[in-house]
């Protein structure tokens, strides 16, 4: 396999290292998160200083990950000089950390561990699989090559990540292999039932009307096949609900049959919109279409962001 030297290259880097840097993309999801925090218990495992950094605060349903509470979103006090190397987790582009510049700047190696379907290969060693469910996954290969001991809460951790990124093993990536990393983290302690309630059956009542609201909006383009369906910041407003308490809602959407795509807008309040992109199709790949507007993701699931507003016009909507 072509990444086996990769795992050994990156099992080197961190066996040889005082300390390291970790982080992950902006509005971070479970699979995000959980990287880290996988890594970051087996760091501390290892007895290595680490720095764990995310541009935005992990949604609260997520707290049950060990060591999750250090991850901070302040670089401010960070001398990159105190680190010997940078781990990337679950990111397609570099810019997505929101501190390219820093790293760039910092000179040192970045190792970038991913399955995004778009990723840049912008690290000095790219452990990048498309084929994997999640970021978490190449996680439980490099422990295993590394023969580390999965604890209960490692096996938490990247149980997480592939349950979150396979819509609950529903997705095409959750193949043979992702059920039985599955099941092996099953017999180590993890536990699905809390994973699920804690990532999925966790919505208010605000975010379930807000997300009705959307529902009732739902539109249907024939020519392109897909569905759509808009919020602007105002709705948000009006809901009480924020920006992270629409993650799901695309996937949601994608329980219908009806279209090709599903397509989600949201106004994210600084002159930008989110587009989420979201297919059961197999012929499709939402992904090539978010990398036209600048985005990525997968092949079945994926976002982009681009410049603008949601105006109404008549019963369509546009950006401006
Ligand atoms: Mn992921």
């Amino acid at each position: 396999m072509a990444n086996d030297s990769r795992y050994n290259e990156i099992l080197d880097k961190i066996t040889s290292a005082r300390s390291i840097f970790l982080t992950t993309h902006e509005h971070p999801d479970g699979d995000a998160a959980a990287s880290i925090c996988a890594l970051a218990e087996w760091l501390k495992f290892l007895g290595k200083k680490y720095y764990l950094f995310c541009a935005d605060e992990p949604e609260a349903g997520l707290r049950f990950l060990p060591q999750i509470e250090k991850i901070s979103r302040d670089i401010g006090a960070v001398d990159f000089k105190n680190f010997d190397a940078v781990i990337v987790l679950d990111c397609g582009a570099l810019r997505r950390t929101k501190i390219e510049t820093a790293i760039r700047e910092s000179r040192l190696p970045i190792i970038n561990i991913d399955h995004h379907i778009s990723n840049g290969r912008f690290g000095d060693i790219n452990l990048v699989d498309a084929e994997a469910a999640s970021t978490t996954q190449l996680l439980y290969e490099l422990f295993k090559r590394g023969k580390v001991n999965i604890s209960r809460q490692l096996a938490n951790c990247i149980l997480t990540g592939i349950i979150t990124d396979s819509g609950n093993f529903a997705y095409t990536a959750a193949n043979s292999h992702t059920f039985s990393v599955a099941s092996e983290m099953l017999a180590q302690g993890a536990n699905a039932r809390e994973i699920i309630n804690c990532t999925a059956k966790n919505k208010n009542l605000a975010m379930l009307k807000a997300w009705g609201f959307a529902l009732s909006r739902l539109q249907y383009n024939a020519r392109h096949d897909i569905a759509y369906t808009v919020l602007t910041q105002a709705d948000l407003a009006e809901f009480g609900v924020n920006k992270q308490e629409l993650e799901g809602l695309a996937s949601f959407l994608n329980n219908l049959k009806d279209a090709k795509i599903i397509l989600v807008l949201h106004e994210l309040g600084d002159g930008r919109i989110k587009g989420s992109l979201r297919t059961n199709r197999n012929e499709v790949d939402v992904a090539k279409l978010a990398q036209v507007f600048g985005g990525g993701g997968h092949k079945k699931a994926a976002g982009f962001e681009v410049e603008g507003r949601l105006v109404q016009y008549n019963n369509s909507w546009r950006i401006e």
